[in-house]
């Protein structure tokens, strides 16, 4: 019976994630892959599986940008909220690319595809950010001049694989990498832009010492006057602002 219950709980955990909209399911660094914070069925193991992407709620966004949650799609966990540590990392060289494959990308939810680091100072299996300004911005990809967007369409051509490079000289150490698309299919108000964040742990490897200089902060980065938070995808012909600071590559 209870096992009967647990199925079926399973089941329509798994149509609904179907239904939705999406998470990064893998990441491929150094040629390792990893699997990916699977919300509709790593829950129901004990113990759980191991992760190097921080816990998300499912496959839903978030939309109050003043909120923790939006960092990485968490939620109060163990007694810390927004982005609660996961157990293990990925070890990437700096100058390589990461592949963060992303499960099926709605066609509707039009939007940019934007990446941040974080240093941490300690272990980043303890590690939580808060509302601290630690965050630079390393990948972004908007709409470009044929009006194509990042997600869905140059996500979908490249077979739902996302890549970006670590900055080649980047110094050495533990990093939370952030990454979203933000679906702008109901921005033209705010609320409305969809935030879907997703933290990747990592130990960047290799002899280089640049680290920014300026941070921002999540929540913090964006608000409702932040360029291309608000913005009507469907009428606006001009381009688009990605919203955030500038990006940061290292000296390169
Ligand atoms: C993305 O991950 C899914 C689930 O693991 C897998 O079935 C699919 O083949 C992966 N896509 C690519 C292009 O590797
Ligand atoms: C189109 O978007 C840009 C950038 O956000 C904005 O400055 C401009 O006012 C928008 N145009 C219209 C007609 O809404
Ligand atoms: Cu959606």
């Amino acid at each position: 019976m209870l096992k009967l219950i647990s199925f079926s709980t399973i089941f329509a955990a798994i149509v609904s994630g179907v239904l939705g909209h999406g998470y990064v399911q893998e990441v491929t660094a150094n040629g390792a892959k990893y699997t990916g914070y699977l919300p509709y069925t790593d829950p129901y193991y004990n113990p759980p599986p191991q992760r190097i992407i921080r816990k998300v709620p499912g496959n839903g966004p978030v939309t109050d940008l003043s909120l923790i949650d939006v960092q990485c799609n968490g939620y109060t966990d163990g007694g810390v909220a927004g982005s609660a540590p996961a157990p293990i990392y990925a070890t990437v060289a700096a100058g390589s690319s990461v592949a963060l494959n992303w499960t099926t990308w709605p066609e509707s939810h039009m939007g940019p595809m934007i990446t941040y680091m974080a240093r941490a100072p300690s272990d980043i299996t303890k590690w939580s950010p808060g509302t601290s300004a630690v965050w630079f911005k390393v990948a972004q990809t908007g709409k470009n001049s044929a009006a194509q967007w990042a997600a869905p369409t140059l996500l979908v051509n490249a077979n739902s694989i996302y890549t970006f490079t670590i900055p080649p000289k980047l110094k050495a150490g533990q990093y939370i990498i952030r990454h979203e698309i933000i679906a702008l299919h109901a921005a033209y108000t705010y609320p409305g832009a969809q935030v879907y964040p997703s933290c990747i742990q990592v130990q960047v490897t290799g002899s280089g010492t640049a680290l920014p200089t300026s941070f921002v902060s999540f929540p913090g980065a964006y608000t409702a006057s932040t360029p291309g938070i608000v913005y009507d995808a469907y009428q606006n012909t001009s381009a688009y602002p990605i919203p955030g600071p500038a990006l940061w590559t290292g000296g390169n």
